[in-house]
């Protein structure tokens, strides 16, 4: 599969289908059209039926990109001091033998374990990650990276609790009578389950919103439930109290198919609505309505999102979230039961050949930690940090602590990116990677359950390089492997998957999902546990989470910083990717009763600040977010804001409940005016 002629010869065609494999539920099919070599234009598909022939304005302006003044076309080497941003233009060669040469320096030295490899979400596809950089990175020893910064808590619950069984797939929502959106916005984060809930809703369905904010969909809701960060738990618990309490439990269904729904019905026992009202900010008649209007619905689905795990609490809330379904008797209809991440759904791993090769015993530093890490870390110290796929230095906690790591002039800091970013920055070696229309890829919904052909539709720009082919590079030149083709990469883990789905997707660009995608909970799919039963109390999780599982720790508040600061996905980046695009500086949102406490007018300038940081930007005043919450979106560039600190300066290090995950909605504040202090 050499690609001997242009991507546009040999398919003849001046439109070319492919997948995006950022990272959003959706995964959708995109038509690409091509003129001269160039994108032109980029648009929906549907081979991904969700798709339904359009995308979201993100990826519509893709080729901004790709063409724009950020772009990064050859391999560079810093030239004067950290972070001054000038770099001198060199050959691969010369770039990926110095990389060489210092891996075997500081592993001579001090050990590989001073190496550390850093990636997240990039391209999500399963060729861009997992793949020659972890053979890469394991053959040499290096450190290991706990990816941890999202779905972390969520995917612990979700393990733990059901193995993670197959969810209810955005065509059944029409089937549901009732829709629980639980801590997600998807107007904003997977805009394609949007028409899917307007069509239920035309057919009756009734739908409940639980989100600090008041978005789009929460103000066409039945009920918006409005709760103060990081107090899901005490919800979900107080719903389960009700459901038990009041004999709507499904006992038969509990006895049949479940573990554990006793101590479960302990913990819940005294979380009563009027406790748990009080504790969420919320009129406790609205959570009795809530808890009503569930336990009398079906089919009743609940969409437990991410926004809800980015707390203290993010763990125990999203295994209590998980279990309503179980304990309410919500399972065995179509439309009826829980939905998250289907990415597990296809029984594929993201490391899909790597399934044989050892995880090897090396440290393993957890991502969130990435600023202690390089300031702190000593058992060898971190000498060489190889970022690719993700940009710590906008999208990690404790952001003014990272920066002061990268700007130490002892750490090697390699950064493998599409465009120059903030990370970029503190390079000392930048390598331009190609982007998802100029490499192959697989990419794997979390939505629906989808799997499909990522094609390169044009020639890679400048001397951009796929992932594949430059961890296969390195590998060769430090006798850990072969340089490879990315064709040959991909034949080899199209291979590893299961016979009948590589063949179909190599065959026709994607792969049919079972149960014509949409699998029926305890009808067509079951827990993947190891007794086949929903555990409603891990007890694994329970000794490791540091209030026990379903423990509630209290609001990180304090008397100097009690607004309670989230930054949550926006329309215009998926996480920082396409932040270079965003022109005006971003927004503080503020309540309009918090704004008059503190003599705030529309548009002031004001400082958010707490012990870790401050962050200076125009305040809108907004009475869509609750009183004591303010927020700000995820994935800032450092240019968004106008003193080059953004949300994550202000992001506490502490670590969720379960699974290490990022606790980005526990940052507590302050706002002032600018200049008053
Ligand atoms: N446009 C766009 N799409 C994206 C992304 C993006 O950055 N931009 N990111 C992608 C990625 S990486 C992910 S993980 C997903 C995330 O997608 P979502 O699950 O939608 O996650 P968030 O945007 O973090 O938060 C969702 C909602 O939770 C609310 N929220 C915040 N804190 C709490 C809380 O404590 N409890 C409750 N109940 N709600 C809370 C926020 O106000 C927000 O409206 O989206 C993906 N899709
Ligand atoms: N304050 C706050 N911060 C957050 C969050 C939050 O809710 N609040 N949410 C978090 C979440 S949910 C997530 S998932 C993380 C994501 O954080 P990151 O993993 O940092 O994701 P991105 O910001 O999208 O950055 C990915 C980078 O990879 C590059 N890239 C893409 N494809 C390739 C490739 O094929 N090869 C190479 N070498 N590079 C590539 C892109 O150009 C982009 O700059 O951010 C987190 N940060
Ligand atoms: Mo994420």
């Amino acid at each position: 599969m050499a690609r001997t002629t242009s991507p546009e010869e040999s398919w003849g065609h001046s439109t070319v289908r492919t997948a995006c494999p950022l990272d959003c539920p959706d995964s959708c099919t995109v038509d690409v059209t091509v003129e001269k070599g160039r994108v032109i234009k980029i648009d929906g598909g549907d081979t991904n039926p969700v798709t339904r022939d359009y995308i979201c304005a993100k990826v519509r302006r893709f080729a901004e990109r790709l063409y724009g003044e950020d772009r990064l076309l050859y391999p560079a080497i810093r030239k004067g001091p950290k972070g001054n941003g000038v770099f001198t233009r060199v050959s691969w060669d010369e770039a990926l033998d110095q990389i060489a040469r210092r891996m075997v320096e500081i592993r001579d030295k001090e050990g590989a374990e001073a190496i550390l490899p850093f990636c997240y979400g990039g391209s999500n596809g399963l060729l861009t990650q997992d793949t020659n950089d972890a053979a890469l990175f394991r053959g040499f020893g290096t450190s290991r990276l706990a990816r941890t910064v999202c779905a972390a808590p969520t995917g612990a619950a979700n393990q733990a609790l059901y193995g993670k069984m197959a969810g209810v797939t955005y065509f059944d929502y029409v089937h549901a009578k009732l829709i629980v959106l639980w801590g997600v916005n998807p107007a904003a984060s997977g805009i394609h389950l949007v028409p899917y809930i307007k069509e239920a809703r035309k057919a009756g369905a009734q739908l409940v919103v639980v989100d600090p904010r008041a978005t789009s969909l929460a103000r066409q809701a039945d009920l918006h439930v409005a709760p103060r960060p990081g107090t899901d738990l005490p919800i979900a618990l107080a719903l389960h109290r009700h459901l038990f309490e009041s004999g709507l439990a499904d006992e038969a269904f509990l006895a049949q198919h479940t573990r554990g729904a006793e101590q479960l019905r302990a913990r819940a026992s005294e979380w009563t609505i009027d406790r748990a009202a009080a504790e969420a900010g919320i009129d406790a008649r609205v959570l009795t309505r809530f808890a009503e209007m569930y336990a009398a619905a079906s089919p009743a689905l609940v969409r437990c999102g991410w926004g809800l795990e980015r707390n203290r609490n993010g763990g125990s809330a999203a295994a209590a979230i998980l279990a309503l379904p179980a304990v309410a008797g919500k399972f065995g209809v179509r439309g009826g039961g829980f939905s998250m991440s289907n990415s597990a759904a296809l029984g594929i791993k993201a490391a899909a050949w790597m399934n044989d090769m050892p995880e090897p015993g090396t440290r393993l530093v957890n991502m969130n930690h990435l600023g202690r890490a390089l300031t702190e870390y000593n058992d060898p110290p971190i000498r060489m940090l190889f970022v690719y796929n993700c940009n710590p230095l906008a999208t990690m906690p404790d952001q003014n602590r990272v920066l002061e790591g990268l700007k130490r002039e002892d750490l090697f800091t390699v950064v493998y990116e599409q465009v120059f970013t903030d990370t970029t920055r503190y390079a000392d070696v930048l390598l331009p990677a190609t982007t998802f229309l100029e490499n192959y890829d697989i990419a794997k919904g979390y939505g629906p359950i989808s799997l499909q052909l990522v094609r390169p539709v044009i020639e890679p720009y400048g001397e951009a390089r796929p992932n594949a082919e430059v961890f296969s590079e390195l590998s060769s030149r430090l006798g850990i492997g072969e340089a490879e083709e990315e064709t040959d990469t991909l034949l080899r883990i199209a291979s590893r998957l299961p016979a009948a789905i590589s063949a179909e997707l190599m065959e026709t660009g994607s792969a049919t999902p079972p149960f014509g995608g949409a699998p029926v909970q305890f009808v067509d799919v079951f827990p993947l546990t190891p007794d086949r039963r929903v555990d409603l109390f891990p007890e694994a999780l329970d000794r490791s989470a540091p209030a026990g599982m379903y423990g509630y720790q209290p609001d990180p508040a304090t008397e100097r910083y009690p607004l309670a600061l989230i930054s949550p996905a926006s329309e215009k980046t998926i996480s920082s990717t396409l932040g270079e695009l965003r022109a005006r500086p971003a927004v503080l949102q503020m309540n309009p009763a918090d704004a008059k406490a503190r003599g705030l007018s529309n548009d002031d300038p004001v400082r958010v600040f707490n012990e870790l940081g401050e962050v200076q930007c125009p305040v809108a005043l907004n009475p869509e977010i609750r009183p004591g919450t303010v927020s700000m979106p995820k994935g800032l560039w450092r240019k968004s804001t106008y003193n080059g600190s953004t949300t994550n300066a202000l992001v506490p290090d502490s670590l969720t409940d379960l699974a290490g995950g990022a606790c980005f909605n526990d940052a507590r504040v302050e706002v002032a005016l600018l200049g008053r202090h």
